[in-house]
């Protein structure tokens, strides 16, 4: 078998497997490279003080290698905060309003990635597989083949590909798509994704889907597929099952009393919809006085890309809406919206997912979502609480069969799905719950790791 070698903007700490802090990705991917032996390279995310990216380090961990670089700090400027993370992800997620096309910036981009190619190569050996990860690094392949390597190389997009007619608003699109055909394989989160990409060749006859999950562009041929990532679903059942001992579980189970439980959990990002959720949650209370006193929201965000404006605007406005909300519907002994702005460890939030009647998912566009598929692994077989999803997180093609889809735009909508959720009986709750789980434990991300492995490979 051949040496795996994996590349993403940032690695995860080595952790021992199984570790509970580490999340499905890391284990599965770490899982992977101990079978194979193997390297993982990125980012330390740090920046050099004098400018210089420094060497690059290496340690060692069983049969995996972890090799990081620090960049400079104009690099994590122009490649990080500026292309990758104000020009790629709101462009992915559908929002031209937000992406600033700076030449500094996608020039940047494109230099860090020569670099990381460059860093990469001593590493090589000619019979290695590489997978790139993520919109940071889309360049790296046509770097390393521009240097002679031969090797197989895979890249799989974790967040959404948008349609021609969005993404071609953005100055480098050409090089961009170019990135993508010098894979061997170009995995997608869904099915639709992969169609947009098709539609994207096609528009300025670069290209087009021939069949087979294989695609031609400038006259070479490659592979691409729709690999939806999950999570450990096993294991974060079980997890779920023990945390209800948890001191900080038990005491938020307290605290609850008989009041039901609402969750909501993400990276504070404009992507997620975490705004409009609170206006539905708002609306919800208002439209059903029955409720009222009866329900608590839990949202649980820990800032990100803070050095983003965007991001930093979002906090405040996040921050002032939850305050707001309570200001309004609370009670001298109710608070109706609890907003957390940090991390939880993965133990206890299996137990709160797990505590809570409704998982609230509903994002205004996201790859997968993952923390959809956490919600529905942590429930409770006998008594299981209700996942309401956003129709445009990659997540709603795969649990549409047992979730409440809703329109995260239409605030009416979906806080009339909240009210179903909260007066589901149990028998539908069970059914509903039941199909969901009996396709995560059979999609997990061990699976959706083989897979793309396997395709690559072939
Ligand atoms: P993200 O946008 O980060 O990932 P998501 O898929 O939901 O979104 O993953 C978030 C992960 O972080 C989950 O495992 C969740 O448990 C964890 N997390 C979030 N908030 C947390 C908190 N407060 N405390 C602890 N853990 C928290 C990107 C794409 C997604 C895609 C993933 C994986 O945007 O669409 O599903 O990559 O491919």
């Amino acid at each position: 078998m051949s040496r795996l070698v994996i590349v993403s903007n940032r690695v995860p700490a080595p952790v021992k497997e199984g570790a509970a802090s580490a999340g499905g990705l890391a284990v599965a991917l770490k899982a992977a490279l101990e079978e194979r032996g193997g390297i993982w390279m990125g980012w330390s995310g740090k920046s050099s003080e004098n400018n210089e990216p420094g060497p690059l380090s290496l340690t060692g961990e069983g049969k995996i290698t972890y090799a990081l670089t620090d960049l400079t700090g104009k690099d994590v400027e122009e490649y990080y905060f500026g292309f990758a993370n104000r020009v790629l992800w709101p462009i992915c997620h559908y929002r031209l309003d937000l992406a600033e096309y700076g030449r500094k910036e996608m020039a940047g981009y494109f230099r860090v990635n020569r670099f990381f190619a460059h860093r990469l190569a001593p590493l090589l050996k000619p019979d290695d597989i590489i997978w790139v990860h993520d919109y940071h690094l889309i360049p790296l392949a046509a770097e390393l083949r521009q240097m002679g390597f031969k090797n197989r190389i895979g890249f799989f997009l974790h967040i959404p590909w948008p349609p021609a007619d969005v993404l071609y608003t953005m100055p480098v699109h050409e090089e961009i798509m170019h990135g993508l055909a010098a894979y061997d394989l170009v995995g997608f989160q869904t099915d639709h994704d992969l169609e947009n990409f098709a539609g994207c060749l096609r528009r300025e006859d670069m290209g087009d889907a021939i069949g087979d999950g294989r695609f031609t562009a400038n006259g070479k041929v490659f592979k691409g597929g729709a690999y939806g990532i999950s999570i450990e679903t096993a294991a974060f059942a079980e997890f779920a099952k023990k945390a209800g001992s948890h001191h900080m579980v038990q005491r938020a189970r307290q605290s609850i009393k008989d009041r039901d439980l609402i969750i909501g959990v993400d990276r504070l990002d404009y992507s997620k919809g975490i705004t409009q959720r609170l206006d539905a949650f708002e609306r919800f209370v208002v439209n059903n006085p029955a409720h009222q006193r009866k329900v608590t929201y839990l949202q649980i965000t820990p800032k990100s890309r803070s050095e983003v404006p965007e991001y930093e605007q979002m906090q405040r406005t996040v921050a002032e809406q939850a305050g707001r909300v309570n200001g309004a519907l609370g009670t001298v002994d109710w608070v109706p919206v609890r907003y957390i702005n940090r991390s939880v460890s993965r133990p206890i939030l299996a137990g709160l997912y797990r505590l809570a009647k409704v998982g609230l998912v509903t994002p205004l566009r996201d790859g997968m979502n993952l923390v959809a598929k956490e919600y529905v692994a942590a429930q409770d077989p006998e008594d299981p609480g209700v996942l309401v999803l956003s129709r445009f997180a990659g997540a709603a093609r795969e649990l549409k069969s047992g979730a409440l889809l809703v329109n995260p735009y239409d605030i009416e909508g979906t806080a009339n799905a909240l009210a179903r959720a909260l007066n589901m009986p149990m028998e539908e709750r069970r059914e509903r719950w039941q199909r969901m789980m009996d396709y995560l434990l059979e999609h997990d991300v061990t699976r959706w790791c083989d897979d793309f492995l396997n395709d690559l490979a072939a």
